[in-house]
């Protein structure tokens, strides 16, 4: 089918010419309205030049196909000689032949005196058929253009600039007049309006669709390419009476409706000043909420995981998740103090995790909320790698027991890139949390910005349609409707495992917060909103006037309500303590005690005994499996690798392997993701093979070394930084005991993701206290490529490294474990795989969790002398913050005239030099390998050594970048400032490194001169 849809979308337009301004006839009854739209936008191109087998088109000959296959007579001939065609490999220009006059060869038609009326022949029959088929199918493409979506009746979708409507009055354009209004027609199978009939006169089947694609609901979603959810979608919709209530159901809603409203009523009551960003005007936002959760506990699902910015945070928080009241409102006491940890601005940013039975279906749920921060959307891929955890650990591997939620801004939806990165992690096999319910509070106003200064598409909503998620728009002053769509929405997350979006089209009653004014920027908006009755009351009023309740009973709801707000209330005034430890929105049990300490502050040694480091080293050297053919290249590196072991020696893939299975052997899940990082960025990984003459066929070593080992994921990313890390810091968030790596294809692109790193990694434990311990793989290093692929940016890395640099700390007790404790982050640049090896290991026996930046090779990992033994491997070694000079300088110290420090790759540049330089006695090499924490105890023993010694500090960065910034406060306050610490290295410079070679070789050289040059300073003293 898919070669058909190529092929035949080059053919020509199938749609009859088409104008919009044709319009002859009266509406029906049902839609009174005249219905336009003003400015318009996009769907500017007339219906004309809508190609064949655009998305729209193209269900309908699949249908055809469809019905072709099971019986070619089933299509008109010109079809059947098409796909005939096609199929022998004719190219659909050459295969499409004209059909031939409708009249010709079909077969009478039964004279129906009402059909016949006036015209006589088989002609008319078939082109108004043809022509009411083309209606319907315009309704369900176009219905949501012209649908009463908007609450304050004024547009706020732009279309195009052709008034476009639908329906009746568009009669004349298809061909069909006001005589064929009560004419019978036949319905195709593509629709549901008729029910149990299978035709209706043309006035019903424009009834009909008025009710199902022009009232409160607009449905969009016939550029969905599948056949079955279009069908799905559209009995959804189109059968008769499909969207009733029951009073029970009435009732439910009503009472969700009045507590989400009595809720802000509460608040603005008690807190008038204060800031809450309010839900009024989307109130229905939180029978939405309830409604799509209801559904999918019914459906199976026990964990929820949401994730939302500031608008009704509270009351979600209050209404949905079941937060206790008194909790929140406690924190709008100015005099609540703060015990634990944690930056205290809990009411928008603060997540939560709740455990109870849901009413409705009688079943547990677990209901959770992810913190996030102000960054507008970047709480969505966390979300996804929070789900896609959590359905990992519980072996949920179609998402029906885990789903997510994400509520969007309309603003923020459509002008975050970060929403469209997570789209398109929604299908790729490694990511995919099997579908996302989204729901968009579109109040058609960002912050004090208009729709049409804030978007180019039509709805904010169009960044789902890349990936083919329906999109119902609903009107949310209609809470039934909004209730219909959500349980439609949940119903087709659990169908089709894909994306939903619900854009619940509502107002913003206040300004952007509830101090602001705004009729300063929405004079005429605002106007209209004020005038606005309150969804509430127009819900209770229709159910009054229905008989649904009584006033009495709606009344009593509200009473019921303020009672519990008032008793809350008046708890929370007990409330002396705030403890941010109660708002973990990922509780991680038995990892701590019970009061949320790490079980002890020592870590084992990260040492692994001989025999299995030899039998990683064979499972990495070898296939498998049998009857794989792997490629020649690959077999040599495997051999290359069955050598080292041999040798008793790793390169750095060789240690990475080391460290990843014997963490997989012990039980701790690995999950390494990011572009390319299957094979490696540099071709030195090779973690998945392929079969080179089987398609697909794929062999992962490391999932093959003990059969109760833990499974390991490897995984090439989608091309996003963003949404990756996002994603992955989500994985990493859901439990401790995994290893979870994010490796950046060049360092320097991880700045993509920087809201990810600055506003979640770098201080999410200091904010929310939730701590987190995703390992960052940045490969880093000046090798002559240009400034683009150089520098991963050390120097931001550790400007946002939480120690005090000029405060050298008391070294007492454990110190290097104290210090891992109370960092923010561990930065490391390793020299030796045997180190990379340990760091990771050294993430999981941890006994408490740090996210862990290493900056890693690119020409190391082929260098020969980076290389390790096994000696420094096994039990009882660890991994080392610094690596003091261990060769003939160390022998004699008090010949050393120099130490110099550095870090990284930089150091075999030294070593070679200094050799040619015939200094070995003289200069010592200090290899300073975790950068943070700083090892000042460390350092100060290594200056302590060399007395007579000058201080330099060696790195091949630009001076204003790389770690000098970092290192030399920190060295200073080693040696109380004793002596000077000089620099060696690139001159400052605004980019990070030179595009030319040679330059970049004749720098090397300078600086190391001048690292290794005993007079360099001389003159500087
Ligand atoms: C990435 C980012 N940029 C800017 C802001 C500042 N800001 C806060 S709310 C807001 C408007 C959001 O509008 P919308 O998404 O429609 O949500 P609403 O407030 O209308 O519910 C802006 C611009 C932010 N929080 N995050
Ligand atoms: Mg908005």
């Amino acid at each position: 089918m898919h070669r058909l849809r190529t092929c035949a979308s080059r053919l020509w337009p199938l749609t009859p010419p088409q104008h919009a301004r044709t319009a002859s006839w009266q509406r029906p009854s049902v839609a009174s309205a005249q219905r336009t739209f003003q400015p318009i936008r996009c769907y500017t191109a007339p219906v004309t030049t809508e190609p064949f087998l655009s998305s729209t088109s193209s269900n309908y000959v699949e249908e055809m196909y469809y019905a072709w296959q099971e019986n070619p007579k089933s299509v008109h001939e010109s079809w059947d000689n098409f796909f005939r065609q096609t199929n022998a490999g004719t190219p659909p220009g050459v295969a499409h032949q004209r059909p031939p006059p409708l009249a010709s060869g079909l077969p009478t038609p039964p004279r129906d005196p009402v059909l016949a009326d006036g015209q006589s022949g088989v002609e008319k029959l078939v082109e108004d058929h043809l022509a009411v088929q083309t209606l319907i199918r315009a309704y369900q493409v176009r219905g949501h253009q012209v649908a009463k979506l908007n609450p304050l009746g004024i547009s706020c979708v732009n279309f195009d600039h052709t008034p476009f409507t639908v329906g009746s009055q568009q009669g004349g354009f298809y061909g069909l007049s006001e005589s064929d209004l009560d004419k019978v027609f036949r319905l195709p199978k593509t629709t549901f309006i008729g029910g149990s009939e299978g035709a209706l006169p043309l006035r019903e089947i424009i009834r009909r669709l008025e009710m199902a694609y022009c009232q409160h609901i607009g449905v969009e979603f016939m550029f969905i390419n599948d056949l079955e959810q279009c069908q799905w979608i559209r009995q959804k919709f189109e059968t008769p009476g499909v969207m009733q209530f029951t009073l029970e159901e009435k009732r439910t809603l009503l009472a969700r409706m009045v507590r989400s409203t009595r809720f802000e009523e509460f608040l603005h009551r008690k807190w008038s000043s204060e800031k809450r960003f309010g839900l009024e005007g989307c109130e229905s936002l939180i029978p939405a909420l309830k409604t799509i959760i209801d559904k999918s506990s019914e459906n199976g699902v026990e964990s929820v995981i949401l994730g939302m910015s500031h608008r009704g945070r509270l009351n979600v928080l209050a209404n949905v998740i079941r937060k206790e009241l008194e909790q929140i409102f406690c924190q709008f006491d100015p005099k609540l103090e703060a015990t634990d940890e944690g930056s205290g601005d809990v009411k928008y940013h603060l997540g939560m995790y709740h455990r109870r039975i849901n009413r409705v279906t009688d079943r547990n749920i677990t209901l959770s909320l992810v913190a996030n921060p102000s960054h507008l959307e970047a709480v969505d891929p966390v979300v996804q790698g929070k789900t896609k955890a959590e359905q990992f650990y519980c072996g949920d591997t179609e998402g029906n027991r885990v789903m997510s939620i994400l509520l969007h801004g309309d603003a923020a939806f459509a002008g975050q890139g970060i929403v469209y990165e997570t789209f398109h992690l929604s299908d790729l096999p490694s990511y995919t949390t099997h579908g996302t319910v989204h729901v968009v509070v579109n109040n058609q106003i960002g912050f004090t910005t208009d729709p049409r200064m804030a978007r180019s598409s039509p709805y904010p909503t169009d960044v789902a349609r890349v990936v083919n998620a329906p999109i119902f728009h609903v009107n949310a002053d209609d809470p039934e409707a909004v209730v219909y769509v959500c349980d439609v929405a949940a119903e087709w997350r659990a169908t089709f495992h894909k994306d939903v979006v619900v854009d619940l089209v509502c107002y913003r009653r206040n300004g952007h917060n509830e101090m602001d004014e705004p009729m300063f920027t929405q004079p005429l908006m605002y106007k209209q909103i004020k005038k606005q009755k309150a969804v509430l009351q127009k819900y209770a009023e229709k159910l009054m006037a229905e008989g649904a309740v009584t006033r009495q009973e709606y009344e009593e709801e509200i009473a019921k309500y303020d009672k519990i707000c008032e008793e809350a209330y008046a708890r929370s005034k007990d409330e002396k303590i705030l403890h941010i430890k109660h708002w973990l929105d990922s509780p991680w049990p038995g990892f701590f005690t019970l009061d949320g300490q790490p079980k002890s502050l020592t870590c084992p040694s990260t040492g692994v005994e001989e025999v299995e480091l030899a039998h990683i080293g064979e499972v990495a050297s070898s296939v498998p499996v049998k009857d794989f053919t792997v490629h020649g290249g690959l077999r040599r590196i495997l051999r290359g690798r069955g050598v080292m072991v041999e040798e008793r020696t790793v390169d750095w893939a060789l240690g990475e392997y080391m460290a990843f299975g014997s963490l997989l052997k012990q039980g701790t899940h690995v999950r390494l993701s990011g572009q390319d990082v299957e094979r490696g960025t540099f071709s030195h990984r090779h973690h998945i093979l392929h079969d080179q003459n089987v398609d697909k066929r794929t062999c992962i070593p490391m999932n093959h070394i003990d059969p109760n080992q833990a499974s390991y994921t490897v995984c090439n990313s989608s091309l996003s930084e963003y949404g990756v890390l996002g994603f992955e810091l989500g994985f990493a968030m859901s439990s401790p005991n995994a290893l979870v790596l994010w490796e950046a294809q060049f360092g320097d692109f991880h700045n993509t993701a920087q809201c990810i790193i600055d506003q979640f990694i770098c201080a999410g434990q200091t904010k929310w206290v939730r701590q987190n311990g995703i390992v960052l793989l940045l490969p880093h290093g000046l090798e002559g490529m240009g400034p683009e692929h150089s520098s991963a940016r050390p120097e931001r890395f550790l400007q946002m490294c939480n120690d005090d640099p000029d405060v050298f700390p008391k070294i007492q007790g454990d110190f290097a474990m104290q210090q891992l404790y109370d960092c923010n982050w561990i930065v490391v640049n390793c020299s030796t795989p045997a180190n990379y090896f340990h760091v990771l290991r050294r993430q999981i026996l941890l006994p408490f969790r740090k996210p862990l930046i290493v900056f890693t090779p690119k020409s190391l990992l082929r260098h020969p002398e980076a290389k390790s033994s096994f000696d420094d491997m096994l039990p009882g070694t660890n991994f080392r913050r610094l690596i003091p000079e261990e060769g003939l300088a160390s022998q004699n110290p008090a010949g050393v005239r120099r130490v110099v420090f550095c870090t990284g790759k930089v150091y075999y540049d030294l070593v070679r030099a200094r050799k040619s330089h015939g200094m070995e006695d003289t200069v010592a090499i200090v290899r300073v390998e975790q950068l943070s924490p700083f090892p000042f105890d460390l350092v100060k023993m290594e200056v302590a050594k060399y007395l007579q010694a000058e201080l330099v500090w060696c790195q091949e960065e630009h001076k204003n970048q790389g770690y000098y910034d970092y290192v030399r406060p920190r060295i200073c306050s080693t040696i109380d400032h004793a002596r000077p610490v000089w620099y060696a290295g690139r001159d400052p410079a605004a980019a990070p490194a030179t595009g030319n070679k040679k330059a970049h070789l004749v720098e090397l050289e300078r600086f190391l001169d001048t690292a290794l040059n005993l007079d360099a300073f001389r003159d500087q003293h």
